[in-house]
């Protein structure tokens, strides 16, 4: 068994490039793992604390921040993609159309992409996004690994009812992982690096 002890405390990658859609992303040149999930939900934030960086990814009191595809470059090979947040309801009907859009061109033909990184606040897990995306990973085959975040906001109890409580509800789903995460504590980032160290090293098929 490897144990947690070889892995690394942290995720060194810097930011690469912004893009409005997919036509505008960076060439391939190798694995990628989207992290998604509501707006607010904490997206930027689990990335900075991967990263140990609090100024990797723009993280902001106001939802709705992360309004293009931002591409961080990982050092030991692959890539990082914070997507823009599903759900901001103040932003103009026609911008949020626009970087849903983006969204979902690049979750459905992006094929550097070998997992998904699911957000949710733990306290208000399993909207109605978070289970379009679990049931469209299922049938897209693709890996996603669930951070109920926020988890410095619950009792210790608490956690591990919600995670218990969304295992459940999703024990039949043949790709989804799920775990406790708090981006503001650090806690639960061994579990998450392992999944990413995995992905990022997955071999992608460069010829078209
Ligand atoms: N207590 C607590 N607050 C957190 C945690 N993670 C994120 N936050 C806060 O939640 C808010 C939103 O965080 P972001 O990382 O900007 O969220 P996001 O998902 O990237 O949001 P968008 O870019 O709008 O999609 C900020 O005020 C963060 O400080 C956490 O683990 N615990
Ligand atoms: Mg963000």
């Amino acid at each position: 068994m490897t144990e947690n002890v070889s892995l690394p405390e942290r995720l060194e990658a810097t930011f690469l490039t912004s893009s409005p859609d997919l036509k505008r992303c960076p060439p391939i040149e190798g694995a990628e793992v989207a992290f998604a999930g509501r707006s607010n939900a904490g997206k930027s934030s689990v990335l900075n604390q991967l990263t140990g960086n609090r100024r990797t990814a723009k993280v902001s009191k106001t939802p709705g921040r992360t309004q293009l595809l931002n591409f961080f470059d990982v050092r030991t090979g692959g890539r990082l993609v914070d997507l823009p947040g599903y759900g901001y309801a103040k932003a103009g009907k026609e911008a949020q159309k626009s970087w849903q859009s983006a969204v979902n061109h690049y979750l459905s033909y992006r094929d550097a992409l070998t997992g998904i990184v699911l957000v949710m606040d733990i306290r208000h897990p399993n909207q109605s996004f978070d289970q379009e995306m679990l049931n469209w990973a299922e049938a897209s085959e693709l890996p996603i690994h669930v951070l109920l975040n926020k988890a410095d906001k619950l009792s210790f109890g608490a956690q591990k009812q919600a995670v218990a409580k969304i295992q459940n509800l999703y024990k039949t789903h043949p790709t989804a992982t799920f775990q406790g995460f708090s981006a503001a504590r650090g806690q639960g980032k061994p579990e998450l690096m392992g999944k990413l160290l995995d992905w990022l090293a997955t071999p992608i098929d460069l010829e078209i």
